[in-house]
Parts: C-alpha cells; sequence; structure tokens
C-alpha cells in the first residue's frame, strides 16, 4: 500500500513562465518527482515500519533504518520532500520582494537583501554536481546551506525555508548549461509569502 502521495502542483504547469517552462515544470514534477516518490514507496513497502513516520521524521532518522533501505530513504524519501516544498517555495505571483519579518531577519543576519541574494546565488552556483542550495533556520538564526543530490536539511537538524533545485534537470531544457542564468531568473518566482509564513512559525 503506497503511504505518500505525489502533491499536486498549486500552480499550471505554465505559470512560472518565462522563466520556468512548462515543459520543464511537467517533467519534474509528473516524472522526476513522481520517481522519487514511487521508490520512497517501495522503500516502505520493504520495511513497512518506516510508513508510520512522517517524512520529516524520516528524514531526521533514517540513519537508524536498516541497510537495505538507509540508502533509498535519504536519496528518495529526501527527493520526495524537497520536490513538495519545491513546488510551495515558488509563486505564479512574478516579483514578489521579502515581507516584513523576512526582511528584518535577512538585514539582520546578513547585512542587506542583495548581499544575501548575492551569496545565496553564490553558493548555488558553485555547487559541484547536483544538489540543492538552501536558506535555512540553525536554531534561531537564518544561515545557508548547500546539499549533495537529495540530501534534505532536517538530516543536519536545520529547518529548509527556502531552496532551488540545481540538478541540471530543473533548468536544462530551458537554459542548457546556465546554471548561473537559471538561478539568476529563478529570484522572479520565488514564494515570498510562503517564506513569511514558515518564520513565523
Ligand atoms: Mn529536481
Amino acid at each position: 500500500m503506497a503511504k505518500f502521495e505525489l502533491p499536486k502542483l498549486p500552480y499550471a504547469y505554465n505559470a512560472l513562465e518565462p522563466f520556468i517552462s512548462e515543459k520543464i515544470m511537467q517533467l519534474h514534477h509528473d516524472k522526476h518527482h513522481q520517481a522519487y516518490l514511487d521508490n520512497l514507496n517501495k522503500a516502505i513497502d520493504i520495511h513497512p515500519e518506516w510508513g508510520e513516520k512522517s517524512i520529516e521524521e524520516i528524514l531526521r532518522t533514517y540513519d537508524k533504518a536498516p541497510d537495505d533501505i538507509k540508502g533509498m530513504l535519504r536519496n528518495h524519501g529526501g527527493g520526495y520532500y524537497n520536490h513538495s516544498l519545491f513546488w510551495e517555495m515558488m509563486s505564479p505571483a512574478k516579483g514578489q520582494s521579502p515581507l516584513q519579518s523576512t526582511a528584518k531577519m535577512i538585514d539582520a543576519q546578513f547585512g542587506d537583501f542583495n548581499t544575501f541574494k548575492k551569496q545565496f546565488s553564490e553558493g548555488a552556483t558553485k555547487l559541484f554536481g547536483s544538489g540543492w542550495q538552501w536558506l535555512v533556520l540553525d536554531g534561531t538564526k537564518l544561515a545557508f546551506q548547500s546539499t549533495q543530490n537529495q540530501e534534505s536539511p532536517l538530516t543536519s537538524g536545520k529547518i529548509p525555508i527556502l531552496g532551488i533545485d540545481v540538478w541540471e534537470h530543473a533548468y536544462y531544457l530551458d537554459y542548457q548549461n546556465r546554471r548561473a542564468e537559471y538561478i539568476d531568473k529563478w529570484w522572479n518566482v520565488v514564494n515570498w509569502e510562503y517564506v513569511e509564513k514558515k518564520l513565523s512559525m
């Protein structure tokens, strides 16, 4: 019995154009996200007791899982969770800016928004291979984190606030090898309302 389900995209496939194309969103959600989900559910079929945990709990504790599903939980559980967040972290309401408490926290931690944006983008650009660049809560402080493959910030005790997928499947059809350009355009579709809500939780 499949425990986890594919969340619906909270907007139309073409809603993030011209920054992220309909074609990418279709493949990314319907094929890539679906594959992470299917493989996560396969792991849970092998050891159903792991299906009694939330995905967050799985990602915090998979190190204690049996060896035959540990890697599946890390890679596919992480991929399932990261993409579920990623769709929510973007919005068709293009060109938003950080809202009140977010702006305040960013200024306090990084000096100003442009410095924050530059450092986040640099982290995303320099990440070697496939992975994610995150803004996380580390205790009560905002911090950057780069993770390889589908590793979740939850595994190292951080809370993901905002993240960008820099796997080639996230941008290759639109930007080919120009990752920096993809990152630059991606700022247009950041869902700052989502970030504000996460930070006031
Ligand atoms: Mn992806």
